[in-house]
């Protein structure tokens, strides 16, 4: 298949696969983010600058994981608390990256992010990749997210799309560098994960193919 075949145009570039998961794949992603869990537990990240701490908790795997503390945002080969190197990216998910992206090379991070009831992620743009013609691959799994997007300006028009567990989003081409972040969690939508919230997994390019 082609990247776009069965994907909502949501703007140029900016691929909306809906149900791409069904809820046996939704589970095995799950039961493999618990096992990167085990050993890289999640943490939370702060803010450069400021140290105010995000709302949303977060994780990777992969060889680089991406982190944010009152020094910046950065990737790193390893996991801020226990300092110990990130999990490799699951089979599963090296897997959907060559499904879905389009990209010859293989993905080197995979940011998890995890959205309690309360949790959100303000409008910002994922730049700190040095090769922007690698897209960023996102997957949602279990509650539903008010995901907003919009153009290159952060002032430009946006519009907001519910993200449902199992849909994949890509961010490719001229809405590589959208806009775009989490306005809020529809708590209770979804049964997947018992203890509630979201999971969001982005997988990504960090260095120049
Ligand atoms: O949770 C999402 O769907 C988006 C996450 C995101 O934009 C990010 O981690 O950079
Ligand atoms: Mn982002």
């Amino acid at each position: 298949m082609t990247a776009s075949s069965g994907a909502l145009d949501v703007a140029a570039g900016a691929l909306w696969f809906r149900e791409a998961l069904d809820r046996q794949a939704q589970a095995a992603l799950v039961a493999d983010i618990r096992a990167v869990l085990a050993e890289a537990p999640l943490f939370t990240p702060a803010m450069p600058r400021t140290a105010k701490p995000f709302s949303v908790r977060m994780s990777n795997c992969g060889p680089l994981g991406w982190v944010s503390d009152a020094s910046g945002y950065r990737y790193q080969t390893f996991h801020p608390d226990t300092r110990r190197p990130w999990p490799p990216l699951p089979a599963a998910l090296l897997a959907l990256w060559e499904r879905y992206s389009g990209f010859p090379a293989p993905p080197e991070a995979c940011l998890i992010n995890y959205y309690g009831p309360d949790a959100r992620m303000s409008l910002h743009q994922d730049r700190d990749e040095a090769d922007f013609t690698a897209p960023v691959l996102s997957v949602s799994l279990g509650d539903t997210a008010l995901f907003r997007i919009g153009g290159e300006e952060r002032s430009g028009p946006t519009r907001s799309l519910r993200l449902a567990s199992g849909d994949i989003f890509l961010l490719s081409g001229p809405s590589r560098l959208a806009f775009h972040g989490i306005d809020r969690i529809l708590a209770g939508t979804s049964t997947l994960l018992p203890e509630g919230g979201r999971f969001n997994l982005t997988l990504r390019r960090v260095t120049t193919a």
